[in-house]
């Protein structure tokens, strides 16, 4: 009888140890990888605000870097011709200092996200003053206190032609250079990145070098560029990534994944992109794993990460960060595009911020 009840009671505490809040016992990316590269999330306002227990313990044990998912982009922080609002970004400042983690500024110039004060706005000039007092005013704010900044987003098409943008149109091709020498100026002491989705894929990498060696002609600092990595788990292009950082590399820069995600959704057009104007309408059909995710998809997945953290060990040094775009399945873009109301499984941590299958393999490949 006593014996039952001391089991019992070991059993029962254990259980509650184990089902206690994340964080005992689970590895850490950023200890595992800490002398390959740096592993970094996306953070939305809750996470930096701390106001979710779960996130407040698991992300400094996780992550040494952070790219704030929103509330950098201009929409946000610069909200009027002449007005700024710098409270959250300061908040991620302190965050990052508080837990040592390196925040990388996300973004100086993209077309997306825009104050609404630029919409429709039609004269040069105005834009150009826009582009200048945004750059040298959040740049230089924040100069010593970011890693690093994004400073300019997107701006290639598939094609790798320099896409149509109110910059493009307003300013003339040279705008990327322009905004590079503008963010060397105003924050000398934070490394400079071009950011862009697909940019593994050979044309648009190729119009990628071309734009980065532009930069470099013009005596320009460019310190690294960010592929994405918004891709499925089913189609990885992992010699196209594995080309892009050995060609990259070449330029003298550094290369990043900076928005890694592996959806296991169908995609209406078949298509990896990350525009975010693409939608489509819902139908049940393209919800499938509504209820769960079939343990085929998790294996899947899982390869894919294993197969995509291998490859990134192979060209540590070259790589010097990684960073998913978000820390757990509930929280990515990815169950609202582009069809909104899905239910996707992109990332290391499930729902309940509980490490996947995904989450051991990227770990194992270190022990
Ligand atoms: O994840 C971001 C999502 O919350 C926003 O609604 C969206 C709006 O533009 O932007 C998402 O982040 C994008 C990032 O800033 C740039 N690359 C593509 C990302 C996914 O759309």
């Amino acid at each position: 009888m006593r014996t039952y009840k001391i089991t019992s009671l070991l059993v029962i505490t254990s259980l509650a140890l184990f089902s206690r809040s994340y964080g005992q016992k689970t590895a850490s990316l950023k200890d595992s990888y800490k002398n390959d590269f740096l592993i970094g999330t996306a953070l939305n306002a809750t996470q930096i605000e701390e106001k979710d227990p779960t996130a407040k313990v698991l992300i400094p044990k996780q992550f040494n870097a952070a790219t704030p998912e929103n509330i950098m982009k201009a929409e946000v922080i610069h909200p009027g011709w002449d007005k700024y609002n710098f409270d959250l970004a300061d908040k991620l400042v302190a965050y990052g200092k508080k837990y040592n983690i390196r925040i990388n500024g996300h973004t100086l110039i993209w077309h997306s996200q825009l104050p609404a004060f630029m919409h429709g706005m039609q004269d040069a000039d105005s834009v150009k003053q826009y582009f200048t007092n945004h750059i040298k005013t959040v740049a230089a704010r924040y100069n010593g206190k970011v890693f690093s900044w994004d400073v300019v987003n997107e701006a290639l098409n598939e094609d790798g032609t320099l896409r149509k943008s109110i910059f493009a149109d307003k300013l003339g091709p040279d705008f990327v250079t322009e905004a590079f020498r503008l963010a060397q100026a105003a924050s000398p002491d934070a490394q400079l990145y071009y950011n862009d989705y697909n940019n593994e894929q050979p044309a648009k990498r190729a119009g990628c070098i071309a734009l980065i060696k532009k930069i470099q002609a013009a005596g320009v600092r460019i310190d690294g560029v960010g592929i994405q990595g918004h891709w499925r788990a089913s189609n990885i292009p992992l010699k196209d990534i594995e080309e892009s950082i050995v060609e990259y590399s070449k330029l003298g820069i550094k290369v990043m994944f900076t928005e890694l995600d592996l959806g296991v959704l169908p995609n209406p057009w078949d298509g990896d992109a990350a525009d975010v104007n693409m939608k489509a309408t819902y139908t049940a059909k393209m919800n499938p794993y509504a209820n769960g995710l079939p343990d085929s998809m998790q294996v899947k997945l899982t390869k894919g990460y294993e197969d995509l953290f291998k490859l990134f060990l192979k060209y540590k040094g070259t790589v010097s960060r990684v960073t998913f775009w978000g820390v757990n399945d509930g929280q990515s873009w990815l169950n609202g595009w582009p069809i909104k109301g899905r239910t996707n499984y992109p990332l290391l941590f499930d729902r309940n911020y509980q490490p996947k299958p995904a989450f051991d393999a990227v770990i194992a490949l270190k022990k």
